[in-house]
Formats: C-alpha cells, structure tokens, sequence
C-alpha cells in the first residue's frame, strides 16, 4: 500500500459539481438521459479532463469512452471506471464518482511522477441507467459480448428515437470495435444507493456481487367508454388492469419476503381523461431478486396475472421483457482484496450484494472484477437529494487508488 499517495480531496469535488453544473436540475441534481446533449456535453467534458491528463483516449462504436494512461509494459490495463448518464431525476454522485475517482488517481500518479507496470485505464459506458434506452447497462454490455451492436444500435427508446441515430447526432460513434481492450482486472467505485453502510456504520462496502434484474413493459388494450353511461359489467379497462397489477405486485413481495423487490415505474395510461375509460395502458415492471429461481418465480407469477385478469376485463396484452440479467458474482480474491485493503486503511468494512445494477455486472464477463461502495445518507439515490459525505468520497477514492495500485505493479 501507498501509504504517502493521497487523492485531492478538493479537486475531486471540484470536478464532480462541475460535471454536476451539466444537466442541472433542482436542488443539485442532475439531468444527463443517456445520448442526449447534455450528456454530449458531459462527455465532452470528461474528455478534455482525459486529454488534459495526458491519457489517449478512445471511443467506441457504442460510444463506451475508455482513457488510457501508459504503463511501463505494453501489456493487459487494469481498468476502473463507471457512468455518467443519468435517470432524469438523478443526483450527482452516482456513476459519475467512478469516473472522477479513477481521474483524480491519474492526476495523483501524475503529479508523483510515478508510472505503474501496467497502463491504467479509466472507462465511462454508455446508457448505464436504462431510463431512455432499455435495457440498462447497455455500452458495457455491448463491450462484453452481451448484446451485438447492431441491435443496441437499432434499440428505440421512450422518445421514439434510436441509439445509433442518437450516437451520432452528439457524435460519440467512434471507431474502436466494443471491446476492444480487454482488461487485466475491473474495478469500479460506486455510491451504495441503499441504506445498509449508513445504517450499520461502515465506510465502505466490498461488494459481493449483483441482484438478478428484469424489466418488462406491458401494453394492456381494452376499449375506451363513457365512464358514465357504461356499467362496470360491460367495460374492458385497461387503467383497472394496470393499477390491480401495481396492487398485486405488493402482495407478491408480501408472499415471497424481503429478497423480493417489485417497482411499477412507468405508467401511462390513454385517453388519460378524467370521464373516460381507458382503452390503452402502458407500464414497466421492474423486478430484482439475488436469487435467480426466485426471480423466475416472480416473472411467472406477474406474467400468470396479467394474463389472468387480462381475460375475465376482455382487454389484450402485449408483453416486451426491456432487461433480464441473472445474478452476478464478482471475484472472490478481489472482493477479499477490497475487503483487506480498506481493513489496512482503517475503513470499517463489510461485504453486501449491489442492489443496484452496474458496468461492474458486465466487465465481469471480461475479466476479475470487483466493486467499491460508499454510504449514500439516508440511502438515497435516483432522486436529486442523493448525498455521500466528502470523507466517504475522498475514503472510497484512496482506496481505489491503493488497490489500482497493487493491481497495476
Ligand atoms: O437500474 C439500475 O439498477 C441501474 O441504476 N441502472
Ligand atoms: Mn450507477
Ligand atoms: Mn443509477
């Protein structure tokens, strides 16, 4: 361990409410939707840091941005690095904490003077959240042979428009082939977005693995009536269906205890108009568990209901699965090496699942990989109070640095 090499706390902060300004929203959030201009600006933005930096920089057809400072040996990086797209209501700390930590480290080795054996590699993926294009973690998925170009490319999202045809209106269709660099060892920093660091006292988490994670869209088509003149006998409702749905789910967590978790988000209902009924309703569904026959349980159970009520209302459904991704296990030595690392630095330190899906989740496929969590207060996020303290930034970023460091000799 490093013990004199310190991030710069102030200028790590710095360069998060800078990146924080692009897409701001209310209350220090922030409202970067994958490929939209302000996550061009973004981009724009992390490269300039990049170059600044010194590193070389490369992007790829997907528009994944890898940042690449030289090792003494031309061999395998060691690659950190996260997000910097964001859900519409989005706060300032998740993925983008990633991103500038694995900057900042560059700018630490920089000022030492200090060149690692191996080149370090600091990445930011595309479409991370999912919330515009399904699913979620796309650019990384693309990068590890989960999904072919072609189809992410031609993916439509909520706005109607394509990925490609977004790709290259900001400009970020770059020339690398996905995954074109295949790193030695994958190591991420991310805010927890739950409530167990905080709430047990820990500094930092050293992250097991991630929750399996399905997303569905339901399209429910019934027929719009006079919400007056026509008898409950005789309608076929598709706002019932959708809201019975959202009642149902919570009867099924209630069944299947706490590993279940069960989230309506989207729901839009048509004509939308107080005296009429809906003919058209259209929802997602978001459904995690960590254990994977579980999961699969669920999705039977949610697809047997729909499908059930859908008969007695005489609506029709249209089912879309957006993301279905089973439960990862990251590296058993990393995680015992993030676990050790942050004991030595004097972090309190305990092991957790990521309920939150991440790149981590995809790199895996790839290479060891291993993740690094930090207390969200009040275990916030997807909402523009999300807020980790500064010491927590600065403690999940020094140890980044230490083990990118042992990593890399
Ligand atoms: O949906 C997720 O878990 C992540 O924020 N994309
Ligand atoms: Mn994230
Ligand atoms: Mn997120």
């Amino acid at each position: 361990m490093n013990a004199e090499l310190q991030i710069n706390r102030g200028r790590l902060l710095d360069r998060l409410d800078r990146l924080a300004e692009i897409g701001a929203i209310e209350d220090g959030g922030c409202c970067r939707l994958a490929l939209s201009d302000e996550d061009r600006a973004g981009r724009d933005l992390l490269v300039s840091w990049m170059r600044e930096l010194g590193m070389v920089v490369r992007i790829d057809a997907i528009g994944n941005v890898v940042g690449i400072r030289a090792g003494l040996e031309n061999v395998m990086p060691v690659m950190t690095g996260s997000h910097i797209d964001t859900v519409r209501t989005g706060g300032r700390y998740d993925g983008n904490l990633g991103v500038l930590a694995g900057l900042e480290i560059v700018a630490v080795l920089n000022e030492a003077g200090l060149v690692t054996r191996r080149p370090l590699a600091v990445a930011f993926f595309s479409n991370e959240e999912g919330a515009r294009f399904a699913p979620d973690m796309m650019g990384s998925l693309v990068y590890a042979g989960g999904l072919a170009l072609e189809d992410a490319l031609a993916t439509v999202g909520i706005d109607g428009s394509s990925v490609g045809d977004n790709l290259q209106r900001i400009g970020y269709a770059g020339d690398a082939p996905c995954g074109w660099l295949r790193p030695h060892a994958f190591l991420e920093l991310h805010v927890e977005q739950g409530p167990v660091l905080e709430r047990e006292g820990f500094d930092i988490g050293a992250v097991e693995g991630v929750q399996g994670i399905s997303w569905s869209e339901f399209t429910i088509t019934g027929m719009s009536n006079h919400a007056g003149t026509t008898p409950m006998s005789m309608r076929h409702d598709a706002g019932y269906v959708a809201a019975a749905t959202g009642t149902f789910l919570r009867e099924l967590v209630k069944e299947t205890g706490p590993s279940q978790l069960a989230t309506l988000g989207h729901l839009q209902l048509a004509p939308n108009l107080v005296n009429v009924i809906p003919n058209r309703a259209l929802f997602t569904v978001d459904l995690r568990n960590i254990d994977e026959a579980a999961l699969q349980q669920a999705e039977q159970r949610l697809f047997a209901f729909v499908e059930t009520l859908a008969a007695v209302e005489g609506v029709t459904v249209n089912h879309r699965l957006l993301a279905r991704f089973e439960p990862v296990a990251f590296d058993r030595e990393l995680v015992g090496r993030v676990e050790a690392a942050a004991r030595a630095q004097g972090y309190r330190v305990r092991r957790l699942p990521s309920g939150a899906g991440h790149d981590a989740q995809m790199m895996a496929r790839l290479a060891p990989t291993a993740m690094i969590f930090v207390p969200s207060v009040g275990g916030i996020s997807h909402n523009v109070r999300e807020y980790t303290a500064p010491e927590h930034l600065e403690a999940g970023a020094n140890l980044l640095l230490n083990l990118l460091l042992e990593l890399a000799a």
